[in-house]
């Protein structure tokens, strides 16, 4: 539920926090389900901050069987939680009118002629959207939304559909006759779950040792004697960017426990000279102004707040942090959500070009100065 006030910097937004200026009464917003009957929402011109109302709306009087609920009490939270104002320059520039450079993305070939597909593995705890990521990408080439991979969680709400390791070469366009993409994106098993991915396999999958469609376990890792291990997998075997996906709904709860488990991750990586990104996923449910129009979404400090988050998270720099919004319950294609993920994609798969630069023209990094040192 949220209330808008002006801008801090606006000369009405004093006037109207003291109650002199009226806000509007709009739709009640159900945000992640814990909305109250008597949710309201406010809005005023400009920015928005979040209020809630008193979880406690008790019932206090009854009788001859009616039941009246006393009104619920209002909290406004604080200004830093301002969302955008059309006032504030973007912290990030798009040209929102270029529209999605489909063309330009639909037609990308690694350099390498050895390696005909970049491959990109998705990671991060269940239910961040790293499925609805892989869909949403293929939604755009696509022409309209459309479901690949299993979205949700099964019945047990920790535990992801995704058991395996999968990989989707994307279709460049709906025509059945159509080329694919040079671009395979891979979802596996959440991290965090109990049966799920571990360290050691996550590793065994970015060096290219995991065959397709392999079922995780963690009482299973993945050895040398697992059905279809791949001995020496060529570069084109190897993941070229690990996508690290986090959801902007649960930034700020994750455990302990998951947090040291992606920097384990990190460093792991990182010293497989493997490149790395971050996506924020559900942009729309971290700010409202946001979710109604998604070319706001560089605007405001909200967001910008979120992907620091993510760096603290992950102890990424910015650069490496993209935010996009997934098609979850659209049947149409936006076009701002489309700018958004393509962008997103793009800076993906420049972080595939440096790993393949790196790994093919000179050997990798880590051979290049184990030879160097040899040699001296
Ligand atoms: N509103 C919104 N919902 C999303 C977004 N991304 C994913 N979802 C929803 O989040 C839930 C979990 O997504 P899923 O892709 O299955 O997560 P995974 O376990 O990481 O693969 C699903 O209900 C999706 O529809 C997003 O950007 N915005
Ligand atoms: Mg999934």
């Amino acid at each position: 539920m949220r209330v808008a006030t002006d801008h801090p910097k606006h000369p009405q937004h004093r006037e109207r926090a003291a109650g002199l200026l009226p806000v509007r009464l709009v739709m009640a917003e159900k945000t992640e389900g814990k909305s109250s009957p008597f949710s309201f929402a406010f809005t005023a011109p400009n920015s928005e901050c979040n209020l809630r109302s008193s979880p406690e709306t008790k019932p206090v009087m009854s009788g001859k069987g009616k039941t009246i609920i006393a009104p619920p009490t209002f909290t406004i939270s604080s200004s830093q939680n301002a969302c955008p104002s059309s006032e504030e320059s973007p912290w990030r520039q798009v040209d929102w009118s270029a529209g999605a450079p489909v063309e330009s993305i639909r037609s990308y070939k690694p350099a390498p002629d050895s390696v005909p597909a970049a491959r990109v593995l998705l990671v991060g705890p269940v239910g961040v959207g790293k499925s609805s990521f892989i869909n949403s990408i293929q939604s755009v080439f696509y022409g309209r939304v459309v479901n690949r991979t299993m979205v949700g969680t099964s019945l047990n709400s920790s535990v992801s559909f995704t058991k395996q390791l999968q990989s989707f070469q994307l279709y460049g366009s709906r025509d059945r006759d159509g080329e694919s993409m040079a671009l395979v994106l891979s979802d596996m098993v959440g991290l965090g779950e109990t049966n799920g991915l571990t360290l050691h396999d996550t590793l065994a999958v970015i060096k290219g040792h995991v065959p397709e469609g392999h079922t995780f376990s963690a009482c299973c890792p993945v050895m040398t004697d697992t059905p279809g291990y791949v001995k020496e997998p060529s570069l084109a075997e190897k993941v070229h960017c690990v996508v690290f996906v986090v959801s902007g709904l649960e930034i700020s709860s994750y455990s302990d426990t998951m947090k040291s488990t992606l920097h384990q991750l990190r460093e792991h990586i990182s010293a497989l000279g493997v490149q790395q990104v971050a996506v924020l996923t559900h942009v729309d449910k971290v700010c409202a102004k946001t979710a109604r129009d998604i070319s706001q979404v560089y605007n405001g400090s909200l967001l910008k707040q979120a992907v620091l988050k993510v760096g603290d998270l992950l102890g990424m720099p910015l650069s490496s942090i993209v935010p996009v919004k997934n098609y979850s319950e659209e049947l149409e294609l936006d076009p701002h959500t489309d700018t958004l993920l393509l962008g997103a994609l793009d800076h993906i798969l420049q972080s595939v070009d440096l790993y393949l630069r790196d790994h093919s023209e000179r050997g990798s990094p880590e051979r290049a100065v184990s030879s160097a040192s040899a040699s001296s």
